[in-house]
């Protein structure tokens, strides 16, 4: 069993090593990304709703979990038949890199760690078998192993032969009488090799995950300085952030900002190396890199990002300055064809969007980003390079770690979350939640305040209205905004008596409309309903 589990361990340690190196990524990760992909959405939503954003550790959890104990039952079984062994080995390398080709995560680095993880965990399990014969050789290779040995009939004896030196094996049976003084040797052997190869797994895993957290270098992070833009925004207008204890900041920290994707880990990319491809249905299909990307025009914008699945009241939804080229510029330089209504991206680890091509094109600031906050991007954010597009939800616009844009038709292609059942055009609904008072908060009677944040990305916040108890409606005061594009504060005030009170809001936006009141579901295109949350005066 110790055998299993130390070849797993090898094939750990140093397929980490290998994807450290070549920095790409690792075997267990893509195995992780495929299950996730290609597992019915139910089981996704199933997992989603038990473990929450913990989902990811659990599967990574149980991808390791399942290995040991494969490993181990292997392990056992190699010990007898070693060609099981090595069949096992195959098995998973195979897998691993069937993982690979489903996941398209950067083709040759993550099939060379998947090689690498098998061929070492292959050289593990000669040198374990050869000490472990040694040691268990004089026991049980006599008379338990008479029968079966004409059962493994033909092919596995040819081969087991030819892992160990048949003289050792025969030698050891027939001219060591007394096993006594051959187990001191034999098990101290065993042990050695055991202890020298966990010793070489685990650094090589430790160096392995250690390597691609190293800053500095030309392309990473901290090295990577953002120009000034081409037009910079005016500061935002004073009372943008009434900074009331409680509500939402206007301009969201990077380290506070919601963070939804699909990355079992995330990526973190090289600028130096990261390219993104433009092709697709275009005339001139081209390539740009990160120099000549930061050499360009940039411009800044103030754009709220909304994910879809954020729950009437939830905080799926954040606020920042963004950095960028306008996508609308470098889309023109490709000359997008007629028909092509798709801009279907895709981001260094395989996920894809589709966005509306004629949303980006009409005039709105849909950015393809590379700073937030007076920043790089952050690496849970995108860094180098992800796409911001105001007025759409994040699945259908705001690919991070975005590598290569396609213009094609959604009648021919579909996007990741398109496939499992989620909308395809996805507007950002109007919505309004309460910050304060706090959910179940405690207040002291009379004067209250009363405050949150709306959004309706694009079209503008004309109103929000709050009531108490279920009482009549009346307006909110809202805060400045610097355009259409962000959430906007707003406050009111009341006055209650002592013991419980709920509070409702509701938002309507420049085009008139007033969100309803109906609950839905996130799925397929965003919730509805209003926020309501109950407080105790006292
Ligand atoms: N590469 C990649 N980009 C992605 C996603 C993803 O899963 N992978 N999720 C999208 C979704 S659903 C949302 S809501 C936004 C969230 O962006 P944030 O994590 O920066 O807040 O990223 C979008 N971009
Ligand atoms: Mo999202």
């Amino acid at each position: 069993m110790a055998i299993g589990l130390l070849v797993v361990a090898t094939a750990l340690g140093f397929g980490e090593l290998a994807a450290g190196l070549l920095r790409a990524t690792s075997p267990v990760v893509t195995v992780g990304d495929a299950l996730v992909d290609n597992s019915p959405p139910f089981l996704m939503e199933w997992a989603i709703s038990l473990f929450g954003t913990a989902d990811k550790a659990v599967l990574i959890t149980g991808v390791l979990v399942i290995l040991v104990l494969v490993g181990a039952v292997l392990g056992v079984v190699a010990l007898r038949r070693p060609l099981v062994g090595y069949a096992g080995l195959l098995v998973f390398a195979a897998a691993g890199l069937a993982a690979v080709v489903l996941r398209r995560a950067d083709d040759l680095g993550a099939a060379s760690a998947v090689v690498v993880g098998a061929a070492a965990a292959a050289v593990a399990l000669a040198l374990l078998l050869r000490k472990a014969r040694a040691l268990t050789g004089p026991e049980n290779g006599t008379g338990e192993e008479g029968a079966p040995g004409t059962a493994q009939g033909t092919g596995p004896v040819g081969a087991e032969g030819e892992d160990e030196p048949p003289a050792d094996a025969e030698g050891a049976t027939a001219a060591v009488p007394a096993p006594g003084p051959d187990r001191g040797p034999g098990r101290r052997g065993f042990v050695l090799t055991s202890a020298g190869v966990l010793a070489a797994a685990g650094s090589a895993g430790a160096l392995g995950r250690w390597l691609p957290s190293l800053t500095g270098g030309a392309g990473s992070r901290a090295e990577l300085a953002l120009p000034a833009p081409a037009s910079a925004l005016p500061p935002l207008p004073a009372g943008a952030d009434l900074g009331i204890p409680g509500l939402a900041r206007f301009t969201t920290p990077n380290q506070d900002f919601y963070r939804i994707d699909t990355a079992l880990t995330i990526p973190r990319l090289d600028s130096t190396r990261w390219t993104l491809r433009v092709h697709g249905m275009v005339d001139r299909p081209f390539e740009i890199d990160m120099d000549e990307l930061l050499s360009r025009r940039l411009v800044e914008a103030d754009i709220t990002l909304t994910c879809v699945s954020n729950q009437v009241g939830g905080d799926l939804v954040s606020n920042t300055r963004w950095l960028g080229f306008p996508l609308a510029d470098l889309l023109r330089e490709a000359g997008v064809r007629s028909g092509a209504d798709q801009i279907l991206s895709t981001s260094s680890d395989g996920w894809t969007c589709g966005t509306p091509t004629e949303v980006v094109m009409d005039g709105r600031d849909a950015l393809l980003a590379v700073g937030m906050g007076g920043e790089p991007l952050p690496h849970v954010n995108g860094y180098p390079a992800r796409m911001v597009v105001p007025g759409l939800y994040g699945f259908v616009s705001a690919t991070k770690w975005v590598t290569d844009i396609k213009l094609t038709r959604f009648a021919d292609e579909q996007a990741y979350w398109a496939q499992r059942g989620w909308g395809v055009r996805a507007p950002v609904k109007t919505m309004s939640r309460v910050d304060v008072p706090a959910p179940l908060g405690r207040v002291d009677s009379g004067e209250v305040v009363l405050a949150g944040v709306a959004w309706a990305q694009h079209r503008g916040i004309d109103a929000v209205e709050v009531r108490v108890d279920d009482g009549d409606w009346w307006e909110a005061e809202l805060a400045a905004v610097p355009g259409i594009d962000t959430w906007v504060q707003w406050v009111a005030e009341t006055t209650v008596d002592p013991g419980n009170h709920s509070v409702q809001v509701r938002a309507t936006d420049s085009t008139g409309f007033t969100q309803p009141a109906e609950r839905v579901d996130p799925i397929p295109d965003g919730a509805t309903g209003w926020h309501r949350i109950q407080f105790t005066a006292a």
